[in-house]
């Protein structure tokens, strides 16, 4: 599936809308200013990028956002995930891979919606700490960022504002690895609809080696099936992606992060990344420069890098 020659686009979302912490949005910005694609460039790459897409118009058109229920900035997640499956499932059909930069994990609706636009039987490698499954009725916390994926497998209440949010991804279509904080009510989600997912104890257990191998047979047993990345950094350590809204212990090492681009990358399935949750404002500048630089070598790692 990989395009060939090699061309991707850089989809740049500073948005922050999906979580109370302000920074997020600045996350795209530090992955290009660190030399993001000049260094997809150097791994052969045709690199788009056009700036960053700011959402301004879509803010104004929004107006005052009052929550839904217990959903906060409903309307402007909604409406900046819609534009970004538009700009994500365009850059797709034109034969360049989506490199989606975050910006908080609600802009995965977007563009996960985009990429199965395209790709109808594509499947989700999800990269996480939390499973991001909670619905309008389990959420706690009525942030977005931790529902994406309930709206993508249309679970829970329809809101009409998330009508455009077609139910188009299917449970056995999804794989999870990393997962350590996961709310009761996901649970349960999870184990009702039969949605496989590797925990840190199952990379304890089996190792990463394995783990991305049993995630690969569950949702891609061919290895012919078309593979969407989203890779939340906090499913890193917090020692080794420090500056990020929702740290977590216990969490991936540098190297099992990057064993997972890197295998996914070998499948040659690849068609849309996501790198999410970089927010360069919550820890001194030494934290931020290494979750950066983090962030880059994830997507080099998921985009061919290889060690030798
Ligand atoms: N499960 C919690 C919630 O729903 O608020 C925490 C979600 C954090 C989500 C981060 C982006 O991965
Ligand atoms: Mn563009
Ligand atoms: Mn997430
Ligand atoms: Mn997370």
């Amino acid at each position: 599936f990989l395009p060939s020659p090699k061309s991707l686009a850089i989809v740049g979302c500073p948005f922050s809308g999906g979580q109370p912490r302000p920074g997020v949005d600045q996350g795209p910005i530090h992955l290009v200013e660190a030399g993001l694609p000049k260094q997809l460039e150097e791994l052969g790459w045709k690199v788009h990028f056009d700036g960053h897409h700011m959402f301004e118009d879509v803010s104004a058109a929004v107006g005052a956002d009052e929550p839904i229920g217990l959903l906060k900035n409903p309307r402007r997640v909604s409406k900046v995930c819609q534009s970004v499956a538009k700009v994500v499932g365009d850059h797709a059909k034109n034969g360049q891979l989506p490199v989606t930069l975050g910006g908080d994990h609600s802009l995965a609706m977007g563009t996960i919606s985009g990429t199965l636009e395209k790709y109808p039987d594509a499947c989700v490698i999800w990269v996480d700490a939390h499973a991001d499954i909670n619905t309008a009725e389990t959420t706690d916390t009525g942030n977005i960022h931790g529902m994406p994926v309930a709206f993508l497998l249309g679970l829970g209440s329809k809101i009409d504002e998330f009508a455009w949010v077609k139910p188009v991804l299917k449970p056995h279509r999804l794989v999870y690895i990393g997962l350590r904080d996961v709310d009761a009510g996901e649970k349960r989600i999870l184990r009702e609809n039969n949605i496989k997912a590797f925990s840190m104890h199952e990379v304890d257990k089996y190792g990463i080696g394995r783990v991305v191998e049993m995630a690969l047979d569950h949702v891609n047993p061919k290895r012919d099936l078309p593979i969407h990345l989203s890779f939340d950094v906090d499913a890193l350590d917090p020692t080794v992606a420090p500056s990020t809204g929702t740290p977590v212990r216990g969490g991936l090492t540098f190297r099992e992060g990057h064993y997972i681009c890197e295998s996914i990358y070998e499948t040659g399935c690849l068609v849309a990344l996501d790198i999410m949750e970089v927010n360069p404002s919550l820890r001194d500048a030494e934290s931020v420069k290494q979750t950066v630089a983090v962030g880059c070598s994830l997507a080099r790692s998921a985009l061919g890098e290889t060690l030798l």
